[in-house]
């Protein structure tokens, strides 16, 4: 350490032994002994550990909570000795940080109270300070403690998808007021997109200088749009939010759902990683998404919904496939249904290891 409690491979930004680990190497297509494997949403509703720790306290409460969030964010680590831990926050939490009212509804997901439908609206979206967030600073960094040898995730959401909560007011099936807003009047789109990205980028760095080993960036919505658009309205904001991460040298993971035509152009906005939902096989998904990527994916999270006997014969087939990438980190196609039985990710955690070993 040195003063100011600041560990010393912050100048470096990458802490050297986290570097090593076998996530981390695999995102950087480097050889592993066997392939890493974490779950988007391992924390949550699945666990029972979960939902006696959340008794009483409101989604956003809890993400502001250190204490919590170390626990919650332990707690599949330990229970199933996955690769890497995703830190337990939410996309919305940076925008509830610099004041925009809204909330995380039980069983509906985040809801926004004045919609952002014009300028004036947009305008309300300021740069996000480290200052606005000091508990992910101060929650990352007692992790990190608690972690010893796995490294840790930081996420936030791609701007497609804060914009979808934020034009629509809050989850939506087909994303129409914000389709409106981006073909409709695009210079009030990018201004939108423009302000987002920078928050994203923000809050992605806090959490890796604070000492994150990887970052996600889930624009789990934007496989609504079709490859064109995306190259226009999307692209250029993503692209910045990755070339803004690249001093700090940790892997940078690019996630959506539905993205099987995009993965050729998400393949170009700059992350290290492309995540797969469970509809394209990843060997078909590492020819689309081209050279010099590592891929993470993508077992179809309903599979673990049925008896053991599919789950390992499907995951199999994932490694098998995996192995055309030039790095594979194993994952769902999406995250972890709540009905999801945790024995069965217990059982496949081991899989994936058994079954990669070389
Ligand atoms: O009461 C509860 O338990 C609330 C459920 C919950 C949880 C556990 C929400 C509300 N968010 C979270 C945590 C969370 N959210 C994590 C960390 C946990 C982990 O991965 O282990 C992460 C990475 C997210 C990210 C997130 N939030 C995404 C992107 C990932 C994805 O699933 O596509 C999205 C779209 C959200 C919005 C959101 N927050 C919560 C819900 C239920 C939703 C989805 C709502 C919708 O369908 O639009």
């Amino acid at each position: 350490m040195v003063p100011g409690g600041v560990p010393a491979w912050h100048a470096g930004r990458v802490n050297p032994q986290l570097a090593d680990s076998v996530f981390v190497r695999a995102c950087r297509r480097e050889p592993v002994p066997h392939t890493p494997v974490w779950y988007m949403r391992q924390a949550g509703r699945s666990l029972p550990e979960y939902r006696r720790a959340r008794e009483g306290v409101e989604m956003l409460t809890a993400c502001a909570t250190p204490d919590l969030v170390v626990e919650i964010t332990m707690q599949p680590v330990r229970r199933y000795g996955v690769d890497a831990a995703i830190f337990f926050s939410d996309i919305v939490v940076p925008l509830k940080a610099i004041g925009v009212d809204l909330d995380i509804k039980p069983g509906v997901g985040p809801v926004v109270a004045t919609p952002i439908r014009d300028r004036a609206g947009a305008a309300v979206l300021r740069p996000l300070e480290p200052g606005d967030v000091p508990y992910v600073t101060e929650s990352v960094e007692a992790l990190l403690k608690e972690l010893g040898g796995t490294p840790l995730i930081g996420f936030a959401g791609g701007p497609f998808t804060l914009a979808s909560y934020l034009i629509e007011g809050g989850p939506s099936k087909n994303h129409d007021r914000t389709k409106a807003m981006m073909y409709g009047d695009p210079e009030l789109w990018h201004e939108l997109m423009d302000r987002l990205g920078a928050i994203t980028l923000a809050f992605l760095r806090v959490q890796a200088e604070a000492g994150a080993s990887a970052v996600q960036l889930f624009d789990s919505w934007v496989g609504a749009v079709a490859p064109q658009d995306y190259r226009t309205y999307v692209l250029p904001h993503t692209a910045k939010i990755f070339a803004g991460l690249a001093d700090l040298g940790v892997p940078r993971i690019h996630f959506g759902v539905g993205t099987g035509e995009l993965l050729g152009v998400m393949g170009e906005a700059g992350a290290d990683v492309v995540g797969v939902d469970w509809r394209v096989p990843l060997d078909e998904a590492a020819l689309r998404v081209g050279a010099g990527k590592a891929l993470q994916g993508n077992l179809d999270p309903a599979v673990l919904l049925a008896p053991w006997e599919v789950v390992e014969e499907r995951a199999r087939e994932v490694l098998e496939r995996g192995r055309v990438a030039e790095g594979h980190v194993f994952n769902l196609g999406h995250g972890v249904l709540p009905s999801t039985d945790p024995d069965q990710l217990a059982r496949l955690t081991d899989l994936v290891h058994e079954a990669s070993a070389r």
